[in-house]
């Protein structure tokens, strides 16, 4: 399971990154590829725990998540010990908690199920459902005129070229809604249509992708170009930004 090293691999970084204090922030990755028949048939420690809403295209799918309440610092040390392997029944209407302890999921499960759900029902190849805390990209979220899709991904854009070509779809937002509940799940999901990464106002940010480096690495991005305005803007000044013929010569180059 080379997978879960490269999972503590990236806990490890949100908890550098000051991006996950306490319990902050939650990961589930669809590990059924990677998986052996043996490891999929695994006899569960806990069978038939039912979900609100079912997820139906992901029957029989296995999912590492991290557990409830657990620190992202530990996970990196300790991915099994702070998260569990759950399966999807064969219904989609419950899991099974498989290994190794019966570590209740993160309250953020059955939001992370219905993302993956629609994005593998939209034909999307997603493994990952990354959410995280980043000090910078959340204070941005506290300025009533950023809070707007277009607004603030040319913003972002602007201040490196690298963000413009790591995060090609821009970013979504999602106006506050109270953490774990469905309704901030189906709110993210009308953005997912667009987007792989969404702000969550006043709260933190969710990416989603095919491999959870590129997951962090989209949202490391995003945080830098807002360091480096918050720098330019702790200094005394507006920073020029990059203009928009420099943004689309970039669109250009790399084919985005
Ligand atoms: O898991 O970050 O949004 C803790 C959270 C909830
Ligand atoms: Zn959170």
């Amino acid at each position: 399971m080379a997978e879960i090293g490269r999972i503590a691999e990236v806990a490890g970084y949100l908890w550098e990154k000051g991006w996950a204090e306490r319990n902050g922030g939650n990961i589930s990755v669809n590990l059924t590829d990677t998986l052996t028949p043996g490891e999929l048939a695994m006899e569960p420690v806990q069978a038939g725990i039912a979900l609100q809403e079912p997820a139906g295209e992901l029957k029989g799918d296995v999912f590492y998540v991290t557990g409830t309440g657990k620190r992202m610092r530990y996970v990196a040390q300790a991915p099994f010990a702070n998260g569990a392997l759950i399966r999807i029944a064969g219904d989609g209407a419950s899991y099974d908690i498989l290994a190794e302890k019966p570590i209740p999921p993160t309250s953020e499960l059955p939001s992370h199920l219905l993302m993956h759900n629609y994005l593998r029902a939209s034909g999307r190849q997603t493994k990952v459902v990354l959410h995280t805390h980043p000090t910078d990209l959340i204070g941005l979220t506290h300025c009533r005129p950023y809070l707007d899709s277009d607004k603030l991904t040319r913003l972002l854009w602007s201040m490196i070229p690298e963000c413009r070509i790591i995060v090609p779809k821009g970013i979504g937002i999602v106006p506050y809604e109270i953490p774990g509940t469905l309704a901030l799940a189906h709110a993210t999901i009308r953005q997912l249509s667009r987007h792989d990464v969404v702000f969550w106002e006043k709260h933190g940010i969710l990416a989603v992708g095919e491999d959870i480096i590129d997951c962090f690495d989209a949202i490391d991005t995003l945080s830098k170009s807002a360091q480096i305005f918050f720098s330019a803007r702790a200094a005394g000044y507006e920073p020029e930004g990059m203009n928009d013929r420099q943004l689309d010569d970039l669109a250009d180059a790399f084919q985005l």
